[in-house]
């Protein structure tokens, strides 16, 4: 496989960059948090997407090394941020099971000086297919360094309100294909936005609408009470520099 030899030597050759999509208050459209996505630029097969390498690196293994990458870049960087903006990193479930997690977690909150309550971890919901004592044990210590906890795509996959109920989310990411199929000819079409609302409420998270690109998807979920929204109708995923830009110019 061709990728997978690709992506042995991406790190060493330092191909990977981080790109940042901020997440704003839906309110006040204040920018409060920017979530990392992970880019590859392969010199001759050129901008891969993660859709396309991260299941490799998962089934390889490779994603241990490469996510340890991203954490302790995205801290690196957010530290940088001027007034307590987060920063959002995705997890692999594959990350969860590793039993050096929670070392590699402390050393890049040390490494970076970034508060844990800065730092965001998304993990879909695809973590409770095998959510063993040692994951849910693993979520807890995450959450006791003050980490805090995203489940990302949400409604997508499998999910028992059960486990969601035992573990400590902060955050519900509403998957970003009920807010494409949103409609204000059609009522039914935000069923399933007002319910995760609610049950996050319920429960004591927050909630983000994943994937806004229009002025009526916005006006809907804010409508819904989304507390936080994110996606190209605000901002594409951005460079370092663009962020940082962006932040400092805001005042
Ligand atoms: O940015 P883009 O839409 O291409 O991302 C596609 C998918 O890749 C998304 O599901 C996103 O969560 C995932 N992804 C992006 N960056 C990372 C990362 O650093 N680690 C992991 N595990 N997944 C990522
Ligand atoms: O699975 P996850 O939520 O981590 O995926 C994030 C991905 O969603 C990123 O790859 C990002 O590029 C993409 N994305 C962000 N905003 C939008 C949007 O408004 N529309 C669509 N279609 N994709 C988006
Ligand atoms: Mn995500
Ligand atoms: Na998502």
């Amino acid at each position: 496989r061709r990728l997978e030899l690709a992506l042995r030597t991406a790190l060493e050759n330092a191909e990977f960059d981080i790109h940042y999509q901020p997440v704003v208050n839906a309110e006040t459209a204040r920018i409060e948090s920017f979530e990392a996505l992970l880019r590859w630029h392969h010199p001759t097969l050129g901008d891969i997407s993660p859709a396309k390498f991260v299941p490799i690196a998962e089934e390889t293994g490779l994603i241990g090394a490469i996510g340890e990458w991203v954490l302790r870049t995205a801290c690196h960087e957010a530290a940088q941020w001027p007034g307590n903006v987060r920063i959002a990193v995705n997890l692999s479930p594959r990350q969860l099971l590793d039993p050096n997690f929670l070392l590699k977690l402390v050393s890049a909150l040390s490494y970076s000086n970034l508060k844990p309550g800065l730092l965001e971890l998304e993990v879909t919901e695809t973590v409770f297919l095998n959510l063993t004592p040692f994951t849910k044990k693993v979520l807890q210590q995450i959450h006791s360094l003050g980490v805090r906890l995203a489940m990302d795509d949400f409604g997508t996959g499998y999910s028992s309100l059960g486990y969601l109920r035992d573990t400590n989310f902060d955050t519900l990411k509403v998957d970003r294909t009920f807010v494409k199929s949103l409609s204000r000819e059609d009522p039914g079409s935000g069923a399933i936005i007002r319910a995760v609302v609610a049950l996050a409420g319920s429960l004591g998270m927050t909630t983000v609408a994943e994937g806004v690109e229009t002025a009526e998807q916005l006006d809907l979920v804010r409508e819904y009470g989304c507390d936080r929204v994110q996606g190209f109708i605000f901002s594409d995923p951005l460079t370092a520099s663009d962020a940082r830009k962006l932040l400092m110019a805001r005042g």
